[in-house]
């Protein structure tokens, strides 16, 4: 239930320790967590907060289209992939505006540059909306999820469809113990702007239910977690609803567990709240492959989370 990821917020607050990071943000930090949702309690979207579910239905079905260009995420108004496009941008020779060196940290103590920033992504995003060889070249994450999910390239110069392969695998024998996705590609890591945080997840089939372990390496406790468990257990749903299996759990193993020191007074907050009853996820029964679904054919039934926190995003 919740309670697993309030645990998990006092724990690391009051076990983490001072750790710098990649983005110069700051953080308190511990390795090594474990949380375990039963679905069958309800659809693990977290109540002491508002966690728009329309993002990550729009997310999880650009992962599964194999897609790995933001101009999908913003004909579907998500913008959580943006910073990244944008710093490919402008870092990029073809950026002429104002410098926008290091715009995650500058435009959170900077008001003038702010405001240069603001109007800076509004200018990406328009133009990656408006103009498709502007997308096609800028709008490109490169190797994320929607790559080694549906085409990992081998050294053969083949594509694996590690997901059709896997859902293919719980259909002709769910006692395999080799049911795996993995993100994680050595050979590509180097030269990726974001290493997948998703590792590898594996399913598994007891009883005639799905469960999905997924094994993160970094984890943002505040602004991430909440939508990482809300993805993986909606995937774990749909992949169930194509084999015929009911929902089982959903395991989520943290590797770096930490919290950014400018989200601390939001959690503060958030911890005096008491969480609400969980919501019921509602599938479109009449489409059966997970690779037809369209964010219409998922909704959330039965959900009032207290209100929004905003945090900024370590880039
Ligand atoms: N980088 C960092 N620092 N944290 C992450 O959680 C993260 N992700 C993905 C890639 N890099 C990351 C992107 N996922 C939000 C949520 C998920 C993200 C990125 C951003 C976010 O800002 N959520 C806001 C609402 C946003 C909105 O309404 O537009 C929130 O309040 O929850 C790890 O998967």
């Amino acid at each position: 239930s919740e309670q697993s990821y309030l645990q998990l917020l006092k724990y690391v607050l009051e076990n983490g320790t001072k750790k710098e990071d990649r983005t110069g943000t700051g953080t308190i930090s511990t390795f090594g967590y474990q949380m375990r949702f039963d679905l069958n309690e309800g659809f693990p979207l977290i109540t002491t907060k508002r966690v728009p579910f329309r993002l990550i239905a729009s997310e999880l079905i650009w992962f599964i289209q194999g897609d790995t260009n933001i101009r999908y995420l913003l004909q579907h108004n998500n913008n959580i992939w943006n910073e990244w496009a944008f710093k490919r941008w402008v870092e990029s020779a073809a950026y002429t505006g104002p410098d926008m060196t290091n715009f995650g940290l500058r435009s959170q103590s900077d008001a003038a540059f702010q405001s240069a920033y603001e109007e800076q992504m509004e200018l990406f995003k328009q133009r990656i909306l408006n103009d498709e060889l502007f997308a096609a070249e800028y709008g490109e994450l490169g190797d994320v999820y929607g790559k080694q999910w549906r085409q990992w390239k081998t050294s053969q110069g083949e594509s694996i469809d590690q997901l059709k392969d896997v859902i293919d695998t719980i259909k002709r024998n769910p006692d395999s113990r080799r049911l795996i996705v993995s993100a994680w590609n050595p050979e590509d890591v180097p030269g990726m702007a974001l290493p997948p945080c998703h590792t590898m997840f594996q399913f598994y089939v007891t009883n005639g239910k799905l469960s999905c372990q997924l094994y993160q390496r970094s984890a943002d406790i505040f602004l991430g977690i909440p939508f990482n468990i809300a993805s993986y257990a909606l995937l774990t749903h749909m992949v169930a609803h194509e084999c015929g299996l009911e929902a089982g759990e959903f395991i989520h193993t943290l590797g770096d567990a930490h919290i950014y020191t400018n989200h601390m007074d939001q959690i503060k907050i958030q911890l005096s709240r008491e969480p609400k009853p969980l919501p019921q996820l509602k599938i479109n029964p009449d489409k059966k492959s997970i690779f037809d679904f369209d964010v219409a054919d998922l909704a959330i039934d039965h959900y009032e989370p207290h209100p929004t926190i905003k945090a900024p995003v370590a880039v």
